[in-house]
């Protein structure tokens, strides 16, 4: 079967899966975005689907102190004994914390914390056949690498901590997973950074508390010596090993898209990716030592595996549409691709009952703020569309700078906004651009607005995004009036830093008061228009 990489496209980082019969789930990391540590099923490794979020609790996720790119660092999700169990660190509150449930689409537990330093815990059961399996939290400890204890899971206990290794080829050793396969203990890690260094090394023992014996060919996976030039796939690493229900071996791991040549920049975050994985004299091999590519055939070979396979995700994911929005807002909740920025203020969100309308009340929190009102999803097709119909009419009777609007963020000092704000000694209602790079904020474009709603529109290409109104008058024809452009380059991590990516999200704020005027988002639609994008490339090859 064809597939295309990213598996999971946008910003899907320290992505970790486990099997369950032939279900496959898959877990990575959200930073400061709630809720947390968002969960995706496939049958076939290629077709995945959002199923909800493993922290949806402000008790699971305090998020309050957490700044951009901090909170929820790198999970492992593993299947044990008809639970799942899910480890991760949240960096700015608690530290190493482990969830369970019985079905990932459901409620998890409360966490049960554990007292480790570090970052990118991992979970393994070593059971000798005896019932009663010793558990091991595998995590970085540190600058000296990979530690690891005994954890009682009830408790959250832990042993007698112990270094296992470090820089196996490279430096910065993180994210290990630990795995015993036909009796032999393999250590999977990351090293190089997570950059376009970026590598998995492997190590093997014949016991997982012994010294770990280093791959002589480390990394099994790099793409440090890839050039972007041919290949935008870069910075490779942080993988996750799982052996498929018809025995076959895949890896899931991270990586980027870069664009602009050299250096480049991605500012989609760091993407969901899969490889083939074979097994040569005890060591893994890894797409047959090839570079990845984004295009990869996966035949797993389910009928064989097993007669009755039960249901597919459900049908509507259909190539481009898979990762689309439209009319988000008719239900009573928000679908999982939509996230908060820190832990939700509730109030300020409101489906308005049926009507197929999100209604923000805006807070004094600007984007720059702790918890802005503020809700989106994930960026994750270069070429798309996000348009939005706001009503909304700043009352020019209260002394409050209130602005609604759509937003491309990348993080809270980087993001470009097409507001809806009263302004001008004629207190006129505009529609605004702001730029904001770093602590430069601009308004690069500011026209006068009919009254009644508009729709704000922002059209993406790789290069730029281009902010502009449609009369909602006349919705079969819209008149498009672009107000400006603006380079996706400055929303990149290379810019921004950090470890996320770019958002498409909804924003109200008072500028340091309460609004008083509701946001009305009549609609919301993200699309894919990567198949125009590309109709348009071939036309103009083909008139050159
Ligand atoms: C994560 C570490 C990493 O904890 O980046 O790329 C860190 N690898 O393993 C944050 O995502």
């Amino acid at each position: 079967m064809h597939a295309e990489n990213p598996i999971l496209p946008g910003f899907h980082p320290d992505p970790s899966i486990c099997r369950v019969g032939e279900d496959y789930f898959l877990a990575t990391s959200s930073f400061e975005y709630f809720p947390g540590v968002p969960l995706f099923h496939s049958r076939n490794l290629v077709d995945w689907e959002p199923i909800g979020h493993a922290l949806t609790r402000d008790d699971q996720l305090p998020l309050e102190t957490a700044d951009s790119s901090k909170g929820v660092f790198a999970p492992t999700l593993r299947h044990h004994d008809g639970t799942f169990y899910l480890i991760t660190t949240n960096v700015s509150a608690g530290g190493h914390f482990v969830v369970t449930a019985d079905d990932p689409r459901g409620e998890w537990s409360d966490p049960t914390w554990i007292d480790a330093p570090g970052i990118d815990p991992d979970l393994f059961w070593d059971d000798r056949g005896d019932g009663d399996p010793t558990v091991y939290v595998t995590y970085r400890g540190g600058p000296d690498g990979i530690e690891q204890a005994e954890v009682d899971l009830e408790t959250g206990a832990l042993g007698e901590p112990r270094q296992l290794c470090n820089r196996l080829e490279g430096d910065y050793t993180e994210a290990p997973h630990l795995y015993e396969i036909d009796g032999t203990y393999y250590l999977l890690v990351a090293e190089g950074g997570t950059h376009t260094k970026h590598m998995v090394s492997v190590a093997r023992a014949d016991d997982p508390t012994e010294p770990f014996e280093s791959h002589p060919d480390n990394p099994v996976l790099s793409h440090r010596n890839v050039s972007g030039m041919f290949n935008p796939i870069q910075a490779t690493g942080h993988g996750d090993l799982v052996q498929a229900h018809d025995g076959s071996w895949w890896l899931v791991f991270l990586g980027i898209r870069k664009h602009g040549g050299h250096p480049g920049w991605h500012h989609l975050g760091r993407e969901t990716f899969l490889a083939p994985v074979e097994w040569n004299e005890g060591w893994p091999v890894v797409n047959g030592g090839e570079p990845v590519e984004l295009d990869l055939e996966v035949d797993l070979d389910v009928e064989t595996a097993n007669p009755n396979p039960s249901p597919e995700p459900s049908a509507d994911l259909e190539a481009d549409s898979r990762w689309e929005t439209r009319d988000p807002f008719a239900g009573d909740e928000l679908g999982p691709e939509w996230n908060y920025r820190h832990n939700p203020e509730r109030d300020r969100y409101e489906l308005a009952d049926g009507t197929g309308a999100l209604v923000l009340h805006g807070s004094p929190a600007t984007l720059e703020d702790e918890q802005p009102t503020f809700v989106g999803r994930r960026q994750q097709h270069f070429d798309c569309l996000a348009r939005t119909r706001l009503a909304f009419d700043p009352d020019p009777d209260v002394d409050v700078d209130e602005e609604a609007g759509l937003t491309v963020l990348y993080d809270d000092s980087h993001h470009y906004d097409l507001g809806v704000v009263r302004r001008g000694d004629d207190g006129e209602r505009r529609a605004i651009v702001r730029q904001r790079v770093g602590d430069i904020e601009e308004i690069t474009a500011e026209t006068a607005l009919p009254d009644g709603p508009v729709d704000l529109v922002c059209e993406a290409t790789t290069e730029t995004y281009r902010f502009a109104l449609e009369s909602a008058v006349d919705s079969a024809k819209p008149e498009r009036e672009t107000l400006t452009t603006a380079p996706t380059k400055y929303l990149a991590t290379e810019v921004a830093g950090g470890f996320t990516g770019v958002y498409v999200g909804l924003y109200a704020t008072g500028h340091g008061e309460p609004c008083e005027t509701p946001a009305r988002f009549e609609s919301f639609e993200y699309r894919s228009t990567e198949s125009e994008a590309k109709a348009e490339v071939e036309v103009e090859a083909t008139t050159e």
